[in-house]
C-alpha cells in the first residue's frame, strides 16, 4: 500500500539555489521582517504593532519562548518575531463570502502557505454533514451543536481535546479544567511532538521536566553547549544572549549535521555597530555530527571525564551529597566502544577529545537543545546522557551552569504547568478536586500518537484543537488525516485558516479567535493573560490592536461558554471566569504551586519566576530523593546500504505549519520547499545528479510505502548520510508507529528513506 503525499503540497514556482550563509540576521534580517510586515500590516499598524512586542505595557511576542532580558532595546523583535506578529495583525481577511466560493475539498487541494496568505478568519462556521461547505453559524449554535455531540458520545474518553502552545495560562487551564469535567484526560498537545522528550528525562533524573537556568546563567557560564538547535531561525534573540555570554568570556560549542548560520557568526542588528562588518563569532567549535550521533558523543565526553585524572574533573563533592547510581553509571561507561563512538557520530577521535579540553577548562557549562535532540527513538536516554554529563561535574544548581532546553511555541511550558497533560500528576488533580468539588479522572488519556490511532480506529469521535494545525503538524500525513475524516466532529478555536479546518469530520466547526497582539475587553474591563517562557519566568501580555472581526471571541470565553453548554450541572461557575480573567488567576494560585499571589505578581514590572527545586536549593524531587545518574545502552543507527537518515527541519520562512514565504535564506534555498539536501558524496554514491527530481521513500518494517513525490536534490554541505527536508511537507514519510521510547515523540529527526527518480 502507498502513503501518498496530501495534494496541496505543491506550489513551487522557480526554486533557486545558492551557497549556503555562515552568518545570521543583520541588515537583510531587519529588511525582510519589515517587508513581510507591510504587506500584511500597512506602514502605520506595522509601526504601531512591532513597537509593543516584548514592551513591559505590550503583548508577548508569539514567535517563540526564548526569554525577555531585563534590559530591552527600543525595539526588541527579530525578523522572525516580526514575521510572526504580522501573520497575526494582518489587514487580510477570511470571510463568509471565502467559504461560500471555496468547498472543503477545493481547500484541502491548496498548499499550506496559500491558506495562511488568506488572512484572519472572521465567525464561527459550521461544515454541516453531508455539506462541502461551511457556513456561517451563531456562536450559541456552534456551542450547542459541539456539546450535543460531546453529550452523545458513549464515553467521554472518546473526546481529544488538543492544544497548541500558543494558548494563554488562563485559557488553558480553564480549558483542562473543562475537560476533566466533562470525564477525560484525554489532552495531548504540541509538546507530545516538541520537547516531551525533554521533559521525560528531565523529571526522571533531577525532579523537574523544566530547564534549570535563567537567561543571567548564560552570562556566566565558561562554556554552553548548542546542540540539535537552529537559533538563527527559530530564536534568533537566543542570538543576543550568545553574544553577550561571548562578550564575558564564554566559549561556544556548537554540534549539528548542518553548519546552520546562526551558528557560526552573528551580527546584531539592534546595535549599530552590529550592521557592518564581520560580526560576532558564535561558534567556537564546530562538531558536524552525524544524525542521531549525540547519545554517544556526551558518552564519549563522559568515559574521558571518569578516566581523565585531571583534578576537578568530577566533583566528587556534589556526586557524594547529591547524586545516585554512580557505580552503576562509571561501569557501563567504561565499557563504552570507541568504534560504536566514531560510528554514530562521524566526528573523529580527536575532534571529541578537543572538546573534553573545553570542558576541563570550564567551571560552569550549560547545554542547550532543541528538536535536533527531542525527534529520535533514543531522544529521552541522549538527553539523560546530557544529564549525566552535567552532574559529574556538578553543573546543574549553581550559577552560570544547567540544563536548558529551548521550549518552541511561546507558551508550551505555560500550557502544560496549567496541567494541559494527559498523564497529569495525582496532586494536580487532588488540587483540583479540592478547589472545585468534582472528581477529576485518574487514568491516562491519549498523547497525540495514542489519538490518532484512537481516531483512525474509530475509538475517538470528537476533536477539538485549541489552536494548533493538528492535522499538519502530526506524522503519518496520509494516515493522520483519513483517521481526521473517520471522525463525527472536528472543531478548532483558531486565528488563521489551517489544513485542519479542510481534512474534517462529518461536521465540522471553526471558532475564530483572538490573538496575542489584540485587545480583549470583558464586562470588568480590559484582560491581561499570562504566559511562561522557556526559563519559567511568568509574565503579563496585553494585546494593543482592535480585533480582526467584531465577531471574535478571546480563547478563554470560548472555553467557558462551551463548557456552560456541555456541562449543565457543573458546579463550577464559568461566567465569573469568563468575565473576569482574575477569578481564573485566583482558582490557579490555590491549585498550581509556584502561583500563590498570581494577580498581584502578574502586575509587577516583569512578573515573576517560578521555583525550580534543582536550581534554586540543589534539591533534586525525583524517586530516589537526589539526582539520578542512569545508565544509557548505545545502540548505534545503522542505516541499510543505498538509503540516507532524514531529518524535518523549519526553513527560515515558515512557522512551524505557518508558511511564510518559499524562501530559506540562509541555506541559499529560494522560492521553493520540495527540495533534499544531501551531501556531495552522498549524491555521487547514489548516482543522483544535483538538481534531480526524486521521490523521497520512506522505509519502515509495517511494510506501507510512504512516498513524498518530485523533490530536487540539493548538494549541501551536511553530515555524510544524512539528508534534510522541510517539515509538514516532509511529514508523510514519518511512521505513525516510530517514536521516542518513554516520550512517544514522532522520529521527525530519523526517517530512513530511498531516493528514486521522481515518476511522471
Ligand atoms: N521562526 C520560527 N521560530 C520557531 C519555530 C518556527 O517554525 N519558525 N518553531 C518553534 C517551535 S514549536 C520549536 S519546537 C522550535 C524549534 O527549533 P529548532 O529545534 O531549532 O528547529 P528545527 O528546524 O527542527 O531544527 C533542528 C536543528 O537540529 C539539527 N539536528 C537535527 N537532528 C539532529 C541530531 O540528531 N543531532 C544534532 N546535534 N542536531 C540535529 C538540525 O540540523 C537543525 O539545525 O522553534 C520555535 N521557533
Ligand atoms: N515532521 C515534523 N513534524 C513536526 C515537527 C518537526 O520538526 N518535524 N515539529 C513538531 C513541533 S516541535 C511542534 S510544536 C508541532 C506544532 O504543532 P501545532 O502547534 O499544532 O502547529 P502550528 O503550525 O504551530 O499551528 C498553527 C495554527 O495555530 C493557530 N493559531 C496561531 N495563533 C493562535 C492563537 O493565539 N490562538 C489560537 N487558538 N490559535 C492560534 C493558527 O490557526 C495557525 O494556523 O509540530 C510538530 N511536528
Ligand atoms: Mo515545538
Amino acid at each position: 500500500m502507498t502513503r501518498k503525499a496530501p495534494a496541496g503540497d505543491f506550489d513551487d514556482d522557480g526554486l533557486e539555489v545558492s551557497a549556503p550563509k555562515d552568518w545570521a540576521a543583520g541588515v537583510p534580517g531587519v529588511t525582510a521582517a519589515l517587508r513581510h510586515a507591510r504587506e500584511q500590516m500597512g506602514v502605520r499598524r506595522t509601526a504601531l504593532t512591532l513597537l509593543r512586542v516584548n514592551q513591559k505595557q505590550g503583548f508577548d511576542c508569539p514567535g517563540c519562548a526564548w526569554p525577555e532580558g531585563g534590559h530591552r532595546h527600543a525595539a526588541e523583535f527579530c525578523e522572525n518575531g516580526a514575521k510572526a506578529v504580522a501573520e497575526e495583525a494582518t489587514v487580510r481577511r477570511v470571510t463568509r463570502e471565502f467559504f461560500a466560493e471555496h468547498s472543503v475539498d477545493e481547500l484541502a487541494g491548496r498548499s499550506d502557505h496559500w491558506l495562511g496568505q488568506q488572512g484572519r478568519l472572521t465567525e464561527p462556521m459550521v461544515k454541516r454533514a453531508g455539506s462541502r461547505h461551511y457556513e456561517p453559524v451563531a456562536w450559541d449554535e456552534a456551542f450547542g451543536l459541539l456539546a450535543s455531540e460531546l453529550n452523545a458520545l458513549d464515553s467521554p474518553d472518546e473526546a481529544v481535546f488538543y492544544t497548541s502552545g500558543r494558548t494563554s495560562n488562563e485559557a488553558a487551564f480553564a480549558y483542562q479544567l473543562f475537560a476533566r469535567e466533562f470525564g477525560t484526560n484525554n489532552l495531548p498537545d504540541c509538546s507530545n511532538m516538541c520537547h516531551e522528550s525533554s521533559g521525560s528525562a528531565l523529571s526522571e533524573t533531577i525532579g523537574i521536566g523544566k530547564g534549570s537556568v535563567l537567561l543571567e546563567d548564560l552570562y556566566r557560564a565558561d562554556l554552553i553547549f548548542v546542540v540539535g538547535q537552529n537559533p538563527g531561525t527559530n530564536h534568533p534573540r537566543m542570538l543576543s544572549a550568545l553574544e553577550r555570554a561571548k562578550k564575558q568570556g564564554a566559549r561556544v560549542v556548537a554540534v549539528n549535521p548542518l553548519p546552520e548560520a546562526g551558528l557560526m557568526r552573528f551580527k546584531n542588528p539592534q546595535r549599530p555597530a552590529g550592521l557592518a562588518g564581520r560580526g560576532t563569532v558564535l561558534a567556537d567549535r564546530f562538531l558536524q555530527i552525524r544524525l542521531n550521533g549525540d547519545l554517544a558523543l556526551f558518552q564519549a565526553l563522559n568515559r574521558m571525564l571518569l578516566e581523565s585524572g585531571a583534578p576537578g574533573a568530577l566533583d566528587r563533592e556534589f556526586l557524594d551529597a547529591h547524586a545516585h547510581g554512580f557505580e552503576a553509571f562509571r561501569e557501563h561507561v567504561l565499557g563504552l566502544d570507541w568504534d560504536d563512538v566514531l560510528e554514530a557520530t562521524g566526528l573523529a577521535r580527536a575532534e571529541i577529545e578537543a572538546v573534553l579540553g573545553d570542558v576541563l577548562g570550564a567551571e560552569r557549562i550549560i547545554v542547550c537543545w532543541a528538536m535536533g535532540l527531542t525527534q529520535h527513538r533514543n531522544s529521552v536516554p541522549t538527553i539523560r546522557e546530557i544529564v549525566n554529563f552535567l552532574l559529574l561535574r556538578g553543573n546543574i544548581g549553581r550559577p552560570g551552569a544547567g540544563v536548558c532546553p529551548v521550549r518552541g511555541h511561546s507558551n508550551v511550558q505555560g500550557d502544560r504547568t496549567m496541567g494541559i497533560w494527559e498523564r497529569p500528576k495525582p496532586a494536580f488533580l487532588d488540587a483540583l478536586a479540592a478547589e472545585f468539588g468534582f472528581e477529576p479522572p485518574r487514568e491516562h488519556g491519549l498523547d497525540t500518537v495514542e489519538a490518532i490511532r484512537a481516531m483512525r480506529d474509530g475509538r475517538a469521535k470528537v476533536l477539538l484543537g485549541m489552536g494548533g494545525n493538528f492535522v499538519r503538524a502530526t506524522p503519518d500525513s496520509a494516515v493522520t488525516e483519513a483517521a481526521l475524516r473517520r471522525c463525527r466532529l472536528t472543531a478548532h478555536v483558531s486565528t488563521k485558516l489551517n489544513r485542519s479546518h479542510a481534512v474534517t469530520g462529518e461536521v465540522a466547526l471553526i471558532l475564530p479567535t483572538l490573538g496575542r497582539t489584540e485587545r480583549d475587553v470583558r464586562e470588568t474591563g480590559p484582560q491581561l493573560v499570562s504566559v511562561e517562557d522557556s526559563m519559567g519566568m511568568v509574565h503579563a501580555s496585553r494585546g494593543r490592536l482592535g480585533p480582526a472581526s467584531e465577531h471574535l471571541l478571546s480563547e478563554v470565553s470560548i472555553v467557558c461558554r462551551l463548557a456552560g453548554a456541555a456541562l449543565p450541572g457543573s458546579g463550577t461557575d464559568w461566567a465569573a471566569m469568563e468575565r473576569d480573567y482574575d477569578v481564573i488567576r485566583d482558582h490557579v494560585s490555590r491549585v498550581v504551586p509556584g502561583f500563590e499571589d498570581f494577580n498581584a505578581r502578574l502586575r509587577e514590572p516583569g512578573g515573576f519566576t517560578l521555583p525550580h527545586a534543582p536550581r534554586d536549593e540543589r534539591r533534586f524531587p525525583t524517586a530516589t530523593g537526589k539526582a539520578n545518574l542512569t545508565v544509557n545502552e548505545l545502540e548505534v543507527l545503522r542505516v541499510p546500504e543505498g538509503r540516507l537518515l532524514l531529518q524535518t527541519l523549519r526553513s527560515h520562512d515558515q512557522y512551524n505549519t505557518t508558511i511564510y514565504g518559499l524562501d530559506d535564506r540562509y541555506r541559499g534555498i529560494k522560492a521553493g520547499r520540495r527540495v533534499v539536501l544531501v551531501n556531495p558524496a552522498d549524491l555521487a554514491r547514489l548516482g543522483v545528479a544535483d538538481g534531480a527530481l526524486v521521490d523521497l521513500v520512506s522505509e519502515w518494517p509495517d511494510g506501507a510505502e510512504r512516498r513524498a513525490p518530485a523533490f530536487r536534490a540539493v548538494s549541501y554541505p551536511t553530515a555524510p548520510g544524512c539528508a534534510a527536508a522541510y517539515f509538514p511537507e516532509a511529514n508523510v514519510l514519518v511512521p505513525l508507529d516510530s517514536t521516542a521510547e518513554i516520550s512517544n515523540t514522532p522520529t521527525s529527526k530519523s526517517v530512513v528513506i530511498r531516493l528514486e527518480p521522481a515518476g511522471p
